[in-house]
């Protein structure tokens, strides 16, 4: 969580007296900024088993059990759902495990990631 008593709020001013009585006022941007974030979402489908869901929430997502079924009866009920929110990378090397560990069990589970 960031607040403006965090490292990265760097901003500031630098007023450097020349004697004249003219001053210069130069701000510094911060050299880091927050990664933009995305969801990584799971599409419900008819033939993908439930086990197999709860089972891949668990070993991609680290999701806990209890967690795992919660989220998989939601994608069941409402059709999509958010599995996680990630940075870019990880994001993609999420979608790629499910998509790959879908296609290597013969289910036609699909899942995107979306910028938050
Ligand atoms: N609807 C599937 C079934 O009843 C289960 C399922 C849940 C499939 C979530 C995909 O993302 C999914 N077997």
């Amino acid at each position: 969580m960031m607040n403006g008593m965090m490292a990265d709020d760097h901003e500031h001013d630098d007023d450097h007296e020349r004697g004249n009585g003219v001053g210069v006022v130069s701000k510094t941007e911060p050299k880091t900024k927050r990664p933009s974030l995305y969801k990584v979402i799971l599409l419900n489908d008819d033939y993908t088993p439930q086990e197999f869901v709860v089972w891949l929430l668990q070993a991609v997502f680290k999701r806990e059990p209890e967690e795992a079924v919660r989220i998989m009866m939601h994608v069941h009920n409402s059709g999509v759902g958010i599995c996680g929110v990630y940075t870019y990378e990880v994001a993609e090397t999420k979608v790629a495990q499910v998509m790959e560990l879908s296609r290597r069990n013969q289910h036609p589970l699909q899942c995107m990631m979306e910028r938050e």
